[in-house]
C-alpha cells in the first residue's frame, strides 16, 4: 500500500486513501451522486438492496406530522430474519458470525447456522415466558454470545429490548426496568472483568426487590445465563436458568413479519436533566441505515473481512455496529468480554493477531490509554491484517489519530472518524474510506443521504470557520422515533429550538472549515463525555445530594488527557458531618457513593469539598467558573455572580 499527502498544510494535513484501497473500495462516488440527486430514491434503493422485505414498501417517508417520522411504513420485515436466517438460506450458514473471546481466555466461534438455531431456541423460551410483540425485555449481560442471541430473539418476536449496561448499579437498572415496564429480564450470574468474576445477578435481585410500598413491579421472569459459576440467590418461580431451558427447545421458529415502524428497542441515555431518556428506535429505517453505514463506512467485504468493534452492547455502538449492522451484512466479527489490559496490556492486540482482524472500530479514549502504555506493546504483535480503523464517541485529537494510524495501522490504514448519537441510531458524519481525503481531528462529511448544517441560534448557517450548533436539516431513516412514554420531552429536547425550520438539534457545537468539513466542538448542554460515555451533570449532582452528608453539589466535566472529560464535583457538606469526619475521608466516600448509585463510570475523578458554590443572582450555579478551577485555569468573568468574592475562596480551598 502507498500513502501520500496531498494539498496538506502543517496545521491541516490530509491523507488521501491508499491507491490500492481506493481502487477496490465498496463505496464509490456514484453513491454520493445518487444521494444528492434524489435523497429519498437513494434510501429506497438502499433499503431494498440491503434488506429482505416480506411485504415490500411502497412509501419511503411519511413526514406529514413532524417530528414523528415514518419510514418505509407500509412494508413488513423481520429484523432477526434479516440478520440470520437469510444468510443461512443463501448458503452462508457455515460462515462464522461470532468469534467470542472471553477474558479468562476461553473462546468459542459460532457460525451463522449455529447462531440462527440458538436465537430460535431463545425465541421459543421467551414465548414460553409470555413475551409477545410489543412487550419489553430488559437485558443486563456481559459481552458474551448469549447477549447477542438475546437481542435478536427479542427482535424476532417483535418485542422491544432495553439493554442496560452491566456497569450500571441496581438503582439505575431498577429505574430503567420500571420506566420501560419490562416483563422479563435476561441476565447472568456474572461476567469477567479485570481478572475477576464480577456479579450481575445480585443487582437484578436488588432492582426487583420488594419496594415496601405495596407497588408491584412488572417483571414476571428472570432468565439467567451461567457464565462465571459464582453463587446466586434463587427466586423459584421467577428465575429460570438459561442452560435448563434453551437447549431443551427445538431450533425451529418461524419469523413473523412486522411493520417497518414496529419498535425494536429502547436505549436509555443521559440528558440534561437527571432522568435518563428512553430513546426509541424502530425496525426498517434503523436496520437500513445501520446496514448501509456498516457496509460503506467500514468498506465491508463479508466473505473476507474479520471485523471487530470494541463497544459493549450496553451502548448504541454495540447495538448498531456489533449486533444489527454487521449481522444484517453477514459479516464475521470478534466480540471480546473483558477489559483491554487484562491479563496484560497487549490483550487487545493479541485478539487482533489471533483472529486476523481486518477492520477495527474503537474509541479515542482507548487509543489515548494505549498511547500512554507505549508503542512497544502493540509493535510486538502482528497487526498486519488490519486494513481499516474507525473511531467513535468523542473527537479524536490529531495526535491520537496519528498514533493510531502509525502504530496500529502501519502508517497506511484509513481511519474513519464517525460522528453519531444514540438518537441518530447510526453513523451520520464520516469519511468514506475509498473516496475522502482524511483530515485528523475532523469527522468530515455527512454520509450520502444525510443533510446537516452548522447554524446560529436562529437557524441561519454560520460562516465557514465560525462555531455554531450542529443540526440535521432533513429526517433520516435511523432517527429516533421518540422518548419512551414522553412525546412532549421528545419534541422539547430535540425539535423545539428550530421548530419553524424542522431541524433536529443534536446538542453538539461544531464548525465547518474552508473545505466544508465538520469539526465537532463538544456538547453545548450539561452533558459530559467521559471515555465516550454520556453522563449528565444533573444526574450525578442528584446522586451526590442523596448522600446524607451533602448539603449542595455541582458537577462539571473537566478536560482529561485520557478520558476526554472527567467528572469533577464540588460539594458543600453539612456542618455536622464535617465535625466528625475529615474532608478527605468524606470526599473518598462520596466518590464511592456515586459509583454505587449510578455505576463506576460516573464516579468523580475529583471531589472538592468547598464552603460555597458560585451562583448568579437568580441562583443558577455557574459551572463555567467551576470548570476553570477544575482545569487549573484563571477563573473567568465573575460579574454576574451574586457574591463576586466566592471564586477566590473556592480556588483557595481547591488548591
Ligand atoms: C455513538 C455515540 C453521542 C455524543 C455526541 C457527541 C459525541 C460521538 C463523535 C462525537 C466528536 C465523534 N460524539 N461521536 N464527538 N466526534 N466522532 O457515541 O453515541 O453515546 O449517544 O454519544 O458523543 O457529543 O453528541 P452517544
Amino acid at each position: 500500500m502507498s500513502s501520500h499527502l496531498e494539498g496538506a498544510t502543517a496545521s491541516n494535513p490530509r491523507f488521501a486513501p491508499p491507491m490500492d484501497f481506493a481502487a477496490q473500495a465498496v463505496a464509490g462516488r456514484e453513491i454520493q451522486e445518487q444521494a444528492s440527486a434524489d435523497r429519498l430514491a437513494f434510501w429506497e434503493k438502499q433499503s431494498r438492496d440491503l434488506l429482505h422485505w416480506d411485504t415490500p414498501f411502497t412509501r419511503v417517508l411519511d413526514w406529514s406530522t413532524p417530528p414523528f417520522a415514518r419510514w418505509f411504513d407500509d412494508g413488513e420485515l423481520n429484523v432477526a430474519y434479516n440478520c440470520l436466517d437469510r444468510h443461512v438460506e443463501a448458503g452462508n450458514g457455515d460462515r462464522i458470525a461470532l468469534h467470542f473471546e472471553g477474558e479468562p481466555g476461553d473462546s468459542r466461534s459460532l457460525t451463522y447456522a449455529e447462531l440462527t438455531s440458538e436465537v430460535k431456541r431463545v425465541a421459543n423460551v421467551l414465548e414460553g415466558l409470555g413475551v409477545g410483540p410489543g412487550d419489553r425485555v430488559a437485558i443486563y449481560l456481559p459481552m458474551i454470545p448469549e447477549a447477542i442471541a438475546s437481542l435478536l430473539a427479542v427482535a424476532r418476536l417483535g418485542a422491544i429490548h432495553s439493554v442496560v449496561f452491566g456497569g450500571f448499579s441496581a438503582d439505575s437498572l431498577r429505574a430503567r426496568i420500571d420506566d420501560a415496564g419490562a416483563k422479563v429480564v435476561i441476565t447472568a450470574d456474572g461476567g469477567y472483568r479485570k481478572g475477576r468474576a464480577s456479579a450481575l445477578k445480585p443487582a437484578v435481585d436488588q432492582a426487583l426487590a420488594d419496594r415496601g410500598n405495596g407497588e408491584q413491579g412488572t417483571v414476571e421472569h428472570v432468565l439467567v445465563v451461567r457464565r462465571t459459576g459464582q453463587e446466586v440467590e434463587w427466586n423459584a418461580g421467577r428465575d429460570v436458568w438459561w442452560h435448563d431451558v434453551v437447549p431443551a427447545e427445538p431450533a425451529t421458529h418461524e419469523a413473523r413479519a412486522f411493520p417497518a415502524e414496529n419498535p425494536l428497542f429502547i436505549l436509555y441515555t443521559s440528558g440534561t436533566t437527571g432522568k435518563p431518556k428512553g430513546i426509541l428506535h424502530t425496525s426498517g429505517g434503523y436496520l437500513t441505515q445501520a446496514a448501509f453505514t456498516h457496509k460503506n463506512v467500514f468498506d465491508l467485504r463479508p466473505e473476507n473481512d474479520v471485523y471487530w468493534c470494541s463497544a459493549d452492547i450496553g451502548w448504541i455502538t454495540g447495538h448498531s455496529y456489533v449486533v444489527y449492522g454487521p449481522l444484517a451484512n453477514g459479516a464475521t466479527q470478534v466480540i471480546y468480554e473483558g477489559t483491554p489490559d487484562h491479563p496484560e496490556p497487549g490483550r487487545w492486540w493479541d485478539v487482533v493477531e489471533k483472529y486476523g482482524v481486518t477492520i477495527f472500530y474503537t474509541a479515542p479514549t482507548a487509543v489515548r490509554s494505549f498511547m500512554k502504555q507505549g508503542r512497544s506493546i502493540p509493535q510486538s504483535r502482528d497487526l498486519s491484517s488490519l486494513r481499516l480503523l474507525g473511531s467513535v464517541g468523542e473527537p479524536i485529537n490529531p495526535e491520537a489519530w496519528k498514533w493510531f494510524r502509525d502504530v496500529i495501522g502501519a502508517g497506511v490504514t484509513p481511519i474513519v472518524d464517525t460522528w453519531w448519537q444514540t438518537e441518530t441510531g447510526a453513523i451520520m458524519i464520516s469519511a468514506l474510506p475509498g473516496i475522502t481525503d482524511l483530515k485528523p481531528g475532523s469527522a468530515q462529511v455527512p454520509i450520502p443521504g444525510i443533510s446537516v448544517a452548522v447554524v446560529d441560534e436562529t437557524g441561519e448557517p454560520v460562516a465557514r470557520g465560525d462555531g455554531g450548533l450542529l443540526v440535521a436539516t432533513e429526517p433520516w431513516p435511523s432517527m429516533l422515533r421518540g422518548i419512551w412514554g414522553d412525546p412532549e420531552r421528545f419534541v422539547e429536547t430535540y425539535w423545539k429550538m428550530f421548530a419553524d425550520r424542522g431541524y433536529y438539534f443534536a446538542g453538539d457545537g461544531a464548525r465547518l472549515d474552508e473545505d466544508g468539513d465538520v469539526w465537532l466542538l463538544g456538547r453545548v448542554d450539561d452533558v459530559m463525555n467521559v471515555s465516550g460515555h454520556r453522563l449528565s451533570t444533573a444526574e450525578i449532582e442528584s446522586a451526590l445530594v442523596a448522600h446524607p452528608a451533602t448539603a449542595e453539589a455541582a458537577v462539571v466535566g473537566a478536560n482529561d488527557e485520557t478520558t476526554g472529560q472527567a467528572v469533577v464535583a464540588f460539594v458543600i457538606l453539612k456542618e455536622s458531618y464535617l465535625k466528625e469526619n475529615t474532608a478527605e475521608g468524606l470526599a473518598g466516600e462520596l466518590r464511592g457513593w456515586v459509583g454505587e448509585q449510578i455505576g463506576p463510570i460516573a464516579r468523580p475523578r475529583d471531589v472538592y469539598i468547598v464552603g460555597e458554590l458560585p451562583k448568579t443572582r437568580s441562583g443558577k450555579i455557574m459551572r463555567r467558573l467551576l470548570r476553570d478551577v477544575a482545569e487549573g485555569r484563571e477563573v473567568g468573568d465573575t460579574q454576574t455572580l451574586a457574591d463576586t468574592s466566592v471564586m477566590s475562596v473556592i480556588t483557595a480551598q481547591v488548591r
